[in-house]
């Protein structure tokens, strides 16, 4: 008869594999685990296995707390002057007619129609417009912070910076301390992709490379503001470049301590120059998610992100690792419905978030942008949520 393991104890006490017994000792010793280790994890670890691991780890650090903010987003534009073969939603200047570029009154006007809604976050990310510079974001950001000065504007891939200060040639350092003077409070994670150069050139060549994306989110740290970090995976990367990119992160975030999520994207195909790529199966998904949790030991908070992943896939992931889901979104992003998530018209409401966490008997927390907790709806009736403003 087989054993039904339901927790991580006895599940390495169990396995064979003298390598993952040895792994996941060291991960119940709350030991780190090496780069060979997490390559091992991917090679050999069994979705059960990495489960209750990660599981465990999680558990250790926020008990059964899941994490959701209120935000939407704002993508000022998806004109490129780039060409990741991965993207659906950038257009090149020379096709600029088939998309769009919005002007600050535009944002303005996205961001009024939240006054009366409590939402704490904008984030702002797009393509990388060749007229779009940095002056304009500035002023973009001076204008948020003026008419709502609480709202924590989460903004601008290293992609988008690097490309910004290129232009008003100002160095890093001069280009962060203006854009966080403006209001800038943090960098969301994107841009990341792959940092290992065997691949980063056949997917993104021309945009900033590993080492300017980590310095300009180490440059970020030194101010004082936190950041994210992503990596887009299940293409055409092998497990070591996974590790390779996690490792870099767990190293820096071991200088700085900056970082608050780490985000695994998973790729999808629809309508982009590698549509020939198979997608991953949910169970490499799943599995991407665990090792996540067991390889970057010093980030607080693994980040699946659900309009990308779909909502029953994200709440499977509280099952492997992750503690946080994001946001309401209220379907103000195009990123992943053009890459083709079945999420076409992302938007949760508050009581559909907190179903969905609580659905799997996790503990639903709001947070900021920082992870400062709102309220916990634990023993907030949904009926209730649904009927009262402040909380729906
Ligand atoms: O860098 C683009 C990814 C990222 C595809 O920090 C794709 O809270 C999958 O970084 N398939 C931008 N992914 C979005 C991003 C993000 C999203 C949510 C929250 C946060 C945060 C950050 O989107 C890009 C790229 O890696 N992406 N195309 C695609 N076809
Ligand atoms: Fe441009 Fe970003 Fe798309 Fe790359 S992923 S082409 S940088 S919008």
């Amino acid at each position: 008869m087989q054993t039904v393991f339901n927790n991580a104890e006895q599940i390495v006490a169990a396995v064979k594999d003298e390598d993952l017994q040895r792994i996941g000792t060291k991960i119940l010793n709350k030991e780190r685990i090496s780069f060979d280790d997490g390559v091992v994890l991917f090679q050999k670890g069994s979705l059960s296995y990495l489960g209750a691991l990660a599981n465990y780890v999680r558990e250790y650090k926020h008990g059964n707390k899941t994490y959701f903010n209120r935000n939407f987003h704002i993508e000022p534009t998806n004109v490129c002057v780039f060409s990741c073969k991965f993207c659906s939603y950038s257009r090149l200047y020379a096709h600029r007619d088939e998309g769009w570029e919005l002007s600050i009154d535009q944002m303005m006007h996205i961001v009024k129609s939240y006054d009366s809604k409590p939402v704490t976050e904008v984030h702002i990310v797009g393509g990388v417009h060749p007229k779009l510079n940095l002056p304009f974001f500035i002023e973009l950001l001076k204008t948020i912070k003026a008419h709502r000065p609480e709202l924590h504007i989460k903004g601008f891939t290293p992609v988008e910076l690097d490309y910004m200060f290129r232009k008003a040639k100002v160095s890093t350092e001069e280009g962060m301390r203006l854009a966080h003077e403006a209001g800038l409070d943090s960098l969301p994670g994107g841009g990341a992709e792959i940092f290992h150069p065997e691949i980063r050139t056949q997917i993104c060549d021309d945009k900033v490379d590993a080492e300017g994306w980590l310095n300009i989110h180490k440059t970020a740290h030194q101010l004082g503001m936190h950041s994210n970090a992503t990596m887009l995976y299940g293409h055409i990367e092998e497990y070591w470049h996974r590790i390779d990119h996690m490792d870099r992160l767990r190293q820096l975030q071991d200088e700085t301590g900056g970082f608050n999520t780490f985000i695994p994207l998973k790729f999808r195909n629809k309508n982009n120059d590698m549509s020939h790529v198979p997608e991953s199966t949910v169970i490499e998904d799943m599995k991407m998610y665990a090792v996540a949790r067991l390889y970057l030991d010093n980030f607080p908070h693994i980040k699946a992100y659900w309009p990308m992943l779909g909502r029953k896939n994200a709440q499977l992931t509280l099952s492997f690792g992750v503690n946080d889901i994001d946001g309401t979104i209220d379907d103000s992003t195009k990123i992943y419905s053009m890459a083709g998530s079945e999420e076409q018209t992302p938007s949760m409401s508050t009581a559909q978030l907190v179903t969905l966490i609580k659905q799997v008997k996790r503990q639903p927390v709001e947070r900021d942008t920082v992870y400062n907790e709102i309220r916990d709806y634990s023993d907030i009736d949904v009926a209730e949520i649904e009927v009262n403003p402040l909380l729906n």
